[in-house]
Formats: C-alpha cells, structure tokens, sequence
C-alpha cells in the first residue's frame, strides 16, 4: 500500500482559519486526501497520540493546548509523504523553521510553556499507523 501520514491542524491553525492553506498545500504537492474531518480531542485521545511525551515539561501544556478547540484531522497519502509532509512542516521550533515550510511562513514563537506550531505530521511508519487508529479507527 502506497505510504500513509497522519496530519493535524493544530487549534492555533484552526482558530487563525489555516486549516485551507495547509490542505492546500499538501495537496500542491502532490499528495492526496484519504480522510478528512473536524473534532476538539479529548484528554484520552491526547494521550494516545502523545504517548512517546508524557513527562515531559511540556507535556501537560501541549495536552491543554491540543484540546483547546477543534482541529482538523487528515489521513495524507503518496510515496514518502511522512518525510514530504515533515519537510512541508519544518522544524518543531517555529522561529528556527525555516520560510517556504508551514511553521517558518506561518507561526512564530509566542512565549509559552508549549511550542505552537500550528500542524503535527507522523514521524515514521510506525507513527503512522499508530496515529490513523487513533483518529480514523475506521480506516483499518
Ligand atoms: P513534532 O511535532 O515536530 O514532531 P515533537 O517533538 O513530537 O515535535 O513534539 C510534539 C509537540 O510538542 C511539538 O509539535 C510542539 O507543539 C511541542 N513541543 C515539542 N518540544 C517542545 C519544547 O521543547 N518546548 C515546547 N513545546 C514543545
Ligand atoms: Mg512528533
């Protein structure tokens, strides 16, 4: 099966209406939409997706944050689109993310306990089908 990503508007791309531009430009690239759809996670869920985290010092803060607002959850699909969509991301830290990528064109660091940087992309195979049973457990 061609390789599969799980991506996630995060709730500060969602509240600023970028949930389009980040769709967009997946899709820009060439890959495609397997599913789409729009929910506020809960804490359990959370925990799940952020499993590899918990102790963390940013642990709790991101948990708050993720479950703050809706997010717009995508199944992504298209060779190597884990590394393609990590790379259309950037780095983790906004500021250092580098301009033509997601979190360099459109975050910035706002001070607070949890980076904000407006999507998550699965970061390996095992991520990946970790992550669509989480949020698609339909999809199988
Ligand atoms: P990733 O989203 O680029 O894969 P991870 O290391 O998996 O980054 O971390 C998950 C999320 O936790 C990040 O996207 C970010 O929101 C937050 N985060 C990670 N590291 C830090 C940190 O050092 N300070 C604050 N927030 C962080
Ligand atoms: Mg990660």
């Amino acid at each position: 099966m061609t390789e599969r990503s799980l991506v996630l508007v995060k709730p500060d791309g969602f509240a600023r209406g970028l949930s389009g531009e980040v769709l967009r430009r997946i899709e820009a690239k060439g890959y495609r939409l397997v599913a789409l759809a729009v929910t506020t996670p809960d804490r359990d869920r959370l925990s799940q997706h952020y499993a590899e985290h918990e102790g963390k010092p940013f642990y709790e803060p991101l948990l708050e944050f993720m479950s703050s607002g809706p997010v717009t959850a995508a199944v992504i699909e298209g060779e190597r689109c884990i590394e393609g969509f990590r790379s259309l991301a950037g780095k983790t830290d906004p500021t250092e993310a580098l301009p033509g990528t997601i979190r360099g064109d459109l975050g910035r660091d706002w001070g607070e306990k949890v980076q904000k940087n407006l999507v998550h992309g699965s970061d390996s195979s095992e991520s990946s089908a970790r992550e669509i049973a989480i949020w698609f457990p339909d999809l199988g």
